[in-house]
């Protein structure tokens, strides 16, 4: 082929992807967020809803606020997004700051106020941010209902006095009106995930597994927590995973025992294990799938024991989940749960075990790793994805065990949508020495040989 026409078609092919209306998948989001927007209003049908794009809670790097996100399919910051139900059809204004061209020569293009963003989110209209106190007065009744995205944790209760941006100002715009949670109502929603979304989550849960299995060659005696870590999140990026989750648990030895252990900064011995709990982000969707691995690859008899027990209450808790059954301390979920670890094994003063379960079964999964839920005793339905993780954690013996898997409720019961990562022991075990044989294969001089000087250094004993 010419180059020179080789390189038109190159051009052409380009901008046929770079056209508008986007991707598919683009498409996808918009027809998602519309019909999510109808059911919202179909809810709240008074007052007005007033969401605005904060930046999600507890993250460094910018995330769209999440319920926001959920109802727009935009992640513009600032944004602020005004739906009014309405006799003759809702009303859907979204407002985004006028674009700044010196400030997006630093951080790239915006989506601009005007018809041709609204056509592309499937909006009514799109208006600049100057525009909405106008807007809120014209439409809003002073003592009239609001629903807004009010901030969590101590924010919530005092939305009046101590909260941050752009609460405050929303207090100024309407000093009179009443201001209420749209959390409840959007996290009612968002609790019934659309086939879409579990095909997100899906994928999330697909490169969360590549991650679990790439981390096995770097779980040794000798080796740090943060190699793990390491080899895990390489997994995620290179699959195109937006980011882990939420930060990676890579527990060994005592540090199995302590639930959001975060540092992974300790050096692996013999007969630990280490608890992985991990998950990738995939188009804003989460996977959360933890395995207990022993660090020698093999467990000893008391960690066969206890890892034992905790997969027979997984199971056992998997066999009540179907519509109709409820996710909370008194449901049946967490009851075959607890009980089943109450009622096998023992600690080393002959207690039960139950005393070492001290977490849930699990929770929602989906645009969140703990997904919000508009009401902790709603029955499961069909299109719902949870999670099931009973532990037990023996601080006295180092021994800390968690198994957890990603569960779609279906009409009939349930599907592990991550069966595809091995969870009985022997399994574990195996999968442990080919990941071994393998990367010693591969490169004699490399990761088998380190291990092997390691184990040697490692007589004295890293600290715990
Ligand atoms: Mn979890």
């Amino acid at each position: 082929m010419r180059p020179k026409f080789f390189s038109h078609l190159c051009l052409a092919v380009a901008l046929l992807l770079l056209s508008e209306p986007g991707s598919p998948s683009d498409t996808q989001l918009r027809e998602e967020a519309r019909e999510r927007r109808m059911a919202y209003l179909q809810r709240v049908k008074e007052g007005v809803t007033l969401l605005f794009n904060r930046r999600h809670h507890d993250l460094n790097e910018y995330v769209p606020d999440k319920n926001f996100f959920y109802l727009t399919g935009c992640t513009e910051p600032g944004a602020v997004l005004l739906m009014i139900p309405g006799e003759d059809g809702p009303g859907e204004t979204l407002f985004l700051a006028r674009r700044d061209p010196k400030q997006e020569r630093w951080t790239g293009a915006r989506m601009a106020p005007g018809p041709e963003t609204a056509r592309r989110l499937g909006l009514q209209e799109v208006l600049s941010l100057d525009e909405l106190p106008d807007a809120l007065a014209r439409r809003v009744p002073p003592e009239g209902k609001v629903y807004a995205n009010l901030p969590r944790g101590p924010h919530r209760q005092a939305t009046d006095k101590c909260c941050p941006e752009p609460w405050v100002r929303l207090r100024r715009w309407l000093p009179d009106a009443e201001i209420l949670d749209s959390g409840p109502e959007v996290a009612f929603l968002r609790m019934k995930k659309s086939q879409w979304e579990i095909e997100k989550i899906r994928r999330a849960v697909e490169i969360t597994i590549a991650g679990h299995r790439h981390a096995l060659p770097a779980i040794g005696p000798g080796r740090s927590e943060y190699e793990v870590e390491a080899a895990i999140e390489y997994q995620f990026r290179s699959r195109g995973a937006t980011r882990p989750a939420f930060p990676s648990i890579v527990g060994s030895g005592p540090n199995s025992t302590v639930l959001h252990y975060a540092e992974n900064n300790r050096r692996m011995s013999s007969g630990d294990l280490v608890v992985i709990d991990v998950g990738a982000e995939f188009d804003g969707y989460s996977a959360d799938l933890t395995r207990t691995y022993p660090v020698s690859g093999r467990f000893t008899r008391r960690q066969k024991e206890i890892y034992n027990v905790v997969l027979a209450a997984q199971k056992a808790a998997l066999e009540q989940v179907r519509p109709g059954a409820t996710f909370d301390r008194d449901g049946s979920i967490y009851q075959a749960a607890f009980q089943t670890i109450d009622s096998r094994g023992r600690d080393r003063q002959g207690r039960r075990l139950g005393r070492y379960f001290i977490h849930g079964t699990g929770h929602h999964l989906g645009l969140e790793v703990h997904d919000p839920v508009s009401d902790r005793s709603r029955p499961l339905e069909p299109g719902m994805v949870i999670t099931i993780e009973p532990g037990i954690y023996i601080p006295e013996e180092n021994l800390g065990v968690r198994i957890e898997d990603d569960v779609l409720v279906t009409r009939d019961g349930y599907r592990i949508l991550s069966r595809g990562l091995p969870r009985e022991a022997e399994e574990i075990e195996r999968m442990m020495r080919e990941s071994r044989a393998t990367a010693g294969s591969r490169n004699t001089g490399g990761p088998a040989r380190d291990q092997a000087a390691m184990e040697t250094q490692e007589v004295g004993g890293p600290g715990l």
